[in-house]
């Protein structure tokens, strides 16, 4: 069985990369993976042992440990490669989100998986934080807040920066401009992509 080759989607809460993923799968022969949507369906799963742990974590805008989420996305992909082996190229969205998940990731799939690059939507705070909070108005979504945001915001600063840090280092990060409107940004997620395929 072919390697799966993955390229890793980060940037702030609410950067965009879940809408530009939707974009990307669209135009690019890609399947999407949110670790974030990915735990909230496992919180809401009847049966889940887990899903209280993930409800706190994801209030407190705080890293569920490494383990659920890596179970979580190597099912997702096993199942999507088990429906069409052809099926080897993965976005995943919102992961690796601390050197942990980084190290368990390269423990656990480094047999099975790639990473080919890392797409960073580079968008300020304050950006992030009001398109959040604008969504808050309907998306029903627990972390939504003010009071979330801040601490997500933390978290992204002191946990995942230091990730993305980390791929700069081995040339494999890719910045995209994630504070202009939809179009554009998808704009310079195109430019970029096109090099890389
Ligand atoms: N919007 C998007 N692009 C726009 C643009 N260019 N101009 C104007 N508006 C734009 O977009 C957010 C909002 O902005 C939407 O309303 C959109 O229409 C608008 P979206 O595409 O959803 O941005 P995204 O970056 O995907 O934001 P999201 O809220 O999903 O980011 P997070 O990274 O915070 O959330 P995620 O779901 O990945 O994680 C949630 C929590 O789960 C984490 O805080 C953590 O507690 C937990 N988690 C883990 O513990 N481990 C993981 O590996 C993953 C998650
Ligand atoms: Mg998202």
């Amino acid at each position: 069985m072919k390697k799966a080759q993955v390229v890793f989607v980060l940037g702030g809460p609410g950067s965009g990369k879940g809408t530009q993923c939707v974009r990307i799968v669209e135009n690019y022969g890609y399947t999407h993976l949110s670790a974030g949507d990915l735990l909230r369906a496992e919180r809401s799963r009847e049966g889940s042992e887990f899903g209280q742990l993930i409800d706190n974590h994801i209030k407190d805008g705080k890293i569920v440990p490494f383990e659920i989420t890596i179970k979580l996305l190597k099912k997702a992909m096993e199942e999507t490669r088990k429906l069409d082996e052809k099926k080897i190229h993965f976005l995943i969205d919102g992961f690796p989100r601390n050197e942990e998940n980084l190290q368990g990731w390269t423990t656990i799939m480094d047999g099975e998986a790639d990473v080919n690059f890392v797409l960073f939507f580079d968008c300020s705070n304050e950006v992030c934080i009001n398109r959040c909070v604008e969504r808050g108005k309907s998306s029903g979504r627990t972390d939504d807040n003010r009071a979330s945001l801040e601490k997500r915001i933390q978290t992204y600063l002191q946990s995942t920066r230091p990730v993305i840090s980390l791929y700069e280092k081995q040339g494999k990060v890719r910045t995209v401009d994630a504070s202009c409107g939809v179009d554009k940004v998808f704009a310079n997620v195109k430019t970029i992509l096109d090099k890389e395929i």
